[in-house]
């Protein structure tokens, strides 16, 4: 007997700049996460410190071709109906829409080409699940504006907002504002276009870019419910609750604090105001946010749900300085010495899962919508020519259960989808040789590869889990 509710969600999740490439195609403009080159000269530009904005011809840049989803998604939604998906996660290229994210009018090749990918997906019954902004803010906004660090930021998403919940009606009811709206702390430049001058006050620049966000995205949600009362608008967390590293009261706090760092942005989306410890936390970092009249009653138009990544639990002491720091999806943690950690050092920790749903659904009352966890790992075709990806399998059974665990606690969950269930390029490496997907995509690197798609183990078994709604894992 299944343990997941009847119309559970079962799917998998791409993202636009990761997936589609045709970065210049169909009218695209240019975004941040086209201006960031793999290998060496990638974190720089990660972290808001790079401010030579011109390809270069001597860099290869990952997003620009990706897996060609731009001309492969009728092969790619078929391959995720064949495993039974009833749900899909990817992303619309605020540039494809907007190519310079501040024109009054959408560009109409961009529209088709969404309303393509969505119309393909009905004709499976695939609901997709769409995500305004996904690490990919057009860069002449960040030039000329200097990204979400301006107010005028708020009018140019609404009114992107606006033409996708209208262009899109009626074939899409989910939506994401901000994918991992706390990432752009931690990596501000990918996160939120934040580039910096020397010596200022980062926290300052950051939150009042999040506050900017922050009223963007409750005006979304407000207008996504005008258009039709139907939509169902989502926050959307990277995820992961911190432990303390030990039951040293000081450490206990500092995991406080850091769970609180990142769960500030859900505070407010999901509960319509600034939450209580903000003022102390801003006091100490200098920060005074600069509010205009009438921000406090837009931030009350809060979320219909909360969403989140899930790959691994954090951990936290009074001395994060300590050498034993890791960077499990780009947020700092300690090494937790009681947990299994990827090839790239993230935590394996399914009941760490069960553990932050509890939390989530404690703090904010809200049903969740797990939307990406995965393994990333690396794959090799056996003699066969296949695939046995059971790491993955195994890394999916657990965490599966673990969602089973957390809707036997008594919590509503939507759905799941993976991450990256075709693969994609990485957000943090770039590369193609971190891979999440069921199905395999020939592509390396460095970008050579035949691009064709092939079934690994992990596909057959999705699709079983699927089909017996999570009961035959
Ligand atoms: C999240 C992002 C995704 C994705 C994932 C895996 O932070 O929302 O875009 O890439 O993490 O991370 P990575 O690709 O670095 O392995």
């Amino acid at each position: 007997m299944s343990v997941f509710p009847q119309g559970f969600l079962w799917g998998g999740a791409l993202a636009a700049n990761q997936s589609e490439g045709g970065f210049r195609e169909g009218g695209k403009g240019l975004t941040t996460v086209d201006m960031i080159p793999h290998g060496a000269n990638r974190l720089p530009v990660k972290l808001g410190q790079e401010k030579r904005f011109a390809l270069r011809d001597d860099e290869y840049y990952p997003s620009h071709e990706a897996i060609d989803f731009y001309h492969r998604y009728k092969e790619d939604i078929a391959l995720m109906a064949e495993m039974g998906f009833t749900v899909f996660r990817t992303s619309i290229a605020w540039s494809r829409l907007y190519p310079d994210g501040d024109e009054l009018t959408p560009n109409p090749e961009g529209i088709a080409f969404y309303r393509a990918v969505f119309e393909e997906c009905k004709k499976y019954n695939i609901e997709p699940l769409v995500t305004l902004c996904h690490f990919d803010v057009p860069m002449h906004l960040v030039v000329e504006y200097g990204s979400w660090r301006n107010r005028k930021m708020v009018e140019f998403f609404t009114r992107y907002a606006r033409t996708c919940f209208e262009a899109f009606d009626g074939l899409v009811k989910y939506w994401l504002t901000f994918n991992e709206i706390n990432i752009m702390l931690h990596s501000p430049f990918s996160g939120a276009g934040l580039v910096f001058e020397e010596g200022e006050n980062q926290d300052q620049v950051k939150y009042q870019a999040a506050h900017h966000e922050l009223i963007a995205s409750a005006l979304a949600t407000k207008i996504a419910h005008e258009v039709n009362p139907q939509n169902q608008v989502g926050c959307m967390l990277a995820g992961g609750n911190f432990y303390p590293y030990s039951c040293k009261p000081a450490d206990v706090w500092m995991a406080l604090e850091k769970d609180r760092e990142n769960l500030f942005f859900i505070d407010v989306q999901a509960r319509g105001a600034y939450p209580v410890y903000a003022a102390r936390v801003f006091r100490e970092k200098g920060v005074t946010i600069h509010k205009e009249q009438g921000d406090d009653e837009i931030l009350k138009n809060t979320v219909d749900f909360v969403s989140f990544s899930y790959y691994a639990s954090r951990c936290a002491s009074a001395d994060m300085n300590a050498n034993n720091t890791s960077a499990a999806n780009i947020v700092k943690s300690l090494r937790n010495p009681h947990i299994e950690v990827s090839e790239w050092g993230w935590g394996i920790d399914p009941l760490g899962l069960r553990i932050t749903m509890n939390m989530m659904y404690d703090r904010y009352q809200k049903p969740l919508f797990l939307v990406e966890n995965g393994l990333g790992a690396k794959d090799e075709f056996n003699d066969r020519g296949e695939i046995e990806d059971d790491y993955r399998i195994s890394y999916l059974r657990e965490h599966i259960r673990a969602i089973g665990d957390a809707i036997e606690d008594g919590i509503p969950v939507m759905g799941y989808t993976t991450w990256g269930c075709i693969d994609l390029v990485s957000a943090s490496t770039g590369e193609m040789s971190k891979r999440y997907g069921f199905v395999y995509v020939d592509r390396d690197d460095a970008g050579h590869g035949s691009l064709a798609r092939s079934r690994k183990k992990s596909f057959w078994w999705y699709k079983k889990v699927i089909a017996s709604n999570g009961a035959d894992l």
